[in-house]
């Protein structure tokens, strides 16, 4: 097949089959003996199926797609100027995976972990896939096609007060220490909100705030496999996502605020004043 003539669509569901392939992967390692190595610290660990799911979706993909990029977590995360590998993106077609996006879920056995493929082309993110394999909840978006759940259209909640918002942020690896500034941020953001969750993956978290089940997201230091398929699921389900200077959210960005637009300024407003700089 000559991939030049392969429509996005195609594209999106080829994302589609292989995401679920690789989902019914991890599910067959689920409760059994993990190898677990520690990356940085105790708190950014790898399992052997977190390489496994790569290799086998960087496979599918060279295989089908040979003249597309891919840029993958357990591959590219070494690199230190991984995080800026977006900055000036390779023309064409690009695929950006996290093969499990919440890798500590998954190896304490909660249902919160995900497998997340967002496809770019000359730079910009045009596809997301997101499949949660305990759950079969799969998330999916084309730039100006909607955002969908199991096939059916989701769309960002309505909550107009910040007093209303239920929002979710979470901890880069080695921000888990008592002065995090995301302590602080929780810190501002008591009584002032309905309640903030921890879930521990930053692309399932993004597609909660698109269902209209969280009401905004916020994280620091987040890379491009995390976010790439949740921003355009987000973005299509009418949700807004910015850095911390209220900017549109770029990949290499190391500040990300997400919400149903209503609340964004005030989430906004809450976080100012922070010491990271967008
Ligand atoms: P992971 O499970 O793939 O490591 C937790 O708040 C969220 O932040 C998860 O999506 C987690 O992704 C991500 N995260 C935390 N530390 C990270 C790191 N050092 N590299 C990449 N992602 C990280
Ligand atoms: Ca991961």
């Amino acid at each position: 097949m000559n991939e030049q003539l392969v429509s996005e669509d195609t594209i999106m569901q080829d994302a589609i089959r292989y995401v679920k392939e690789a989902g019914t992967l991890i599910m067959n390692h689920m409760r059994m003996p993990l190898q677990i190595q520690e990356k940085k610290n105790g708190s950014d660990l790898v399992t052997e199926v977190d390489v496994q799911s790569e290799q086998f979706l960087r496979e599918r993909i060279a295989l089908h797609y040979p003249h597309h990029w891919i840029l993958s977590e357990e591959t590219d995360g070494g690199r230190e100027d991984s995080h800026q590998a977006l900055q000036q993106p390779p023309a064409g077609y690009g695929w950006i995976i996290d093969p499990i996006d919440g890798t500590i879920n998954f190896i304490h056995n909660i249902a919160h972990f995900a497998i997340s493929v967002g496809i770019v082309k000359d730079g910009v993110p045009i596809c997301g896939v997101v499949y949660n394999p305990v759950t079969d909840e799969l998330y999916s978006a084309r730039k100006q096609g909607g955002a969908f759940l199991n096939g059916s259209p989701i769309h960002v909640g309505r909550e107009q007060e910040i007093c209303q918002a239920l929002l979710a942020t979470g901890f880069q690896a080695f921000d888990w220490k008592p002065n995090s500034v995301v302590v602080e941020q929780i810190g501002r953001m008591t009584g002032k909100v309905r309640s903030v969750r921890i879930m521990g993956a930053a692309s399932l978290d993004l597609c909660l705030v698109a269902s209209g089940r969280l009401t905004g997201f916020w994280h620091d230091g987040l890379y491009p496999w995390d976010v790439a398929a949740g921003l355009v699921i987000l973005q299509e389900a009418g949700g807004t996502i910015t850095n911390r200077a209220g900017r549109p959210f770029e990949l290499c960005d190391n500040t990300l605020v997400s919400s149903n637009l209503f609340i964004h300024n005030e989430l906004l407003s809450l976080l100012e004043g922070e010491l990271l700089q967008a």
